[in-house]
């Protein structure tokens, strides 16, 4: 997807509706910043949603972060995402056999299937994990995105790995809408690269993120990220949606300086 538009991957995409959505929302909106909303109280989540929803194409949340989740929590995320044109993101990061994730994902406290449009998991358990999310998304558009690399030192995440997860996905294409990468894993047009790991002026915390974070136009140019997914160097600052707005504005930037290299 080198040198790709958005626009013009849209039917390499056709297969994954939430794939085709995000392709075409970050064309128009003309956004592939996806906040990762790491904060611990619903009040939080939703008022830094309300912040940042001009600026981007994904919220991702960590719904189990929450002190205070309810159902309510949910029907006001939905409703923010509607106002601001986002797709909502659970990285719930899914990693058992298939009949566990379908009750994971379809059934306990956060019913995840009923409202997150995509959720990560990830490849290690092979492909039940995938067949168990599908089932429990029954009917609904939805989507997942596997973890190819993670973004933390010591990652066992190699590239035989991560070439299995490519696999994986490319013989469930109605289902896997793209990655988590750190690398362009692959060049097919189809699937979304989302990498993490990204800050301006920071280095890495002192719990493994990466050594260094990357910044947004490294991660487009360099690592080959379609959508770059920002936590604390949104969250933490003063300003989250001035902050947003820049982090928008650096990584479109990059990617258009991408579809314009010859
Ligand atoms: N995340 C990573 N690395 C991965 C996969 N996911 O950092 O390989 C997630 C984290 C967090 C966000 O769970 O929600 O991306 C990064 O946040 P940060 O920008 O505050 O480091």
């Amino acid at each position: 997807q080198k040198h790709l538009t958005f626009e013009s991957r849209l039917a390499a995409a056709a297969a994954q509706p939430v794939a085709h959505a995000l392709l075409a929302l970050m064309a128009s909106k003309k956004t592939n910043l996806c906040v990762a909303a790491d904060v611990t109280t619903s009040r939080e989540l939703l008022s830094l949603a309300d912040q940042v929803g001009p600026h981007i194409c994904l919220l991702k949340t960590h719904v189990d972060i929450l002190e205070d989740f309810t159902p309510d929590t949910v029907d006001k995320l939905k409703t923010l995402a509607e106002k601001h044109n986002f797709l909502l993101f659970e990285d719930r990061k899914f990693g058992d056999i298939g009949s566990t994730v379908a009750r994971q994902y379809g059934g306990g406290l956060y019913a995840t299937a009923e409202w997150a449009h995509l959720v990560t998991a990830h490849g290690l358990p092979g492909d039940g994990v995938i067949k168990g999310l599908m089932s429990a998304a029954g009917g609904r558009l939805r989507g997942c995105i596997l973890v190819a690399q993670m973004s933390s030192e010591g990652a066992l995440t190699s590239q035989g790995y991560a070439e299995g997860c490519i696999r994986m996905a490319a013989s469930h294409r109605s289902f896997v809408a793209g990655f988590v990468s750190q690398s362009r894993v692959t060049s097919d047009p189809g699937f979304i690269l989302m990498t993490p790991g990204v800050q301006i002026n920071k280095t890495g915390d002192d719990l493994g993120q990466q050594a260094s974070y990357v910044s947004p136009r490294a991660a487009v140019l360099e690592r080959g990220a379609d959508v770059i997914i920002v936590g604390r160097g949104v969250t933490k600052a003063e300003d989250p949606a001035a902050a947003a707005q820049t982090y928008k504005e650096e990584a479109y930037a990059a990617y258009t300086e991408r579809i314009t290299q010859t």
